[in-house]
């Protein structure tokens, strides 16, 4: 498995297990051989509320991207969730 902590990347998949989103997204992650610590807003309240108040809505899949310097990013739609973790596993190898 490749650390994403290497490109000083704090990445939280934010996802419901039966939502097909992030299904989809969560086996595209691991087929890129990257391990992304994983939120489950469905059975987690706490995970739920911070989806809610750091990107402002309830959507999933979303992915919590916190860069070196501490900005935080929260980023929704599968497709581009798939975009960014392309790049990051193109960056890794
Ligand atoms: N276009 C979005 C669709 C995601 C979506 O519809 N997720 C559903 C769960 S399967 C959801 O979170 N619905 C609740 C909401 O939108 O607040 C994507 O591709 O990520």
């Amino acid at each position: 498995m490749k650390s994403v902590h290497l490109l000083a990347l704090n990445l939280t998949l934010y996802q419901d297990p039966i939502c097909p989103f992030c299904m989809r997204v969560k086996s595209f992650i691991s087929s890129r051989g990257i391990e992304i610590p994983m939120r489950n807003t469905v059975m987690d309240i706490s995970a739920y509320k911070e989806l809610v108040s750091g990107g402002g809505r309830a959507m999933v899949p979303c992915l919590r991207i916190e860069r070196d310097g501490g900005q935080i990013e929260w980023l929704y739609e599968s497709i581009d969730i798939m975009r960014f973790i392309d790049d990051v596993a193109e960056q890794l190898t």
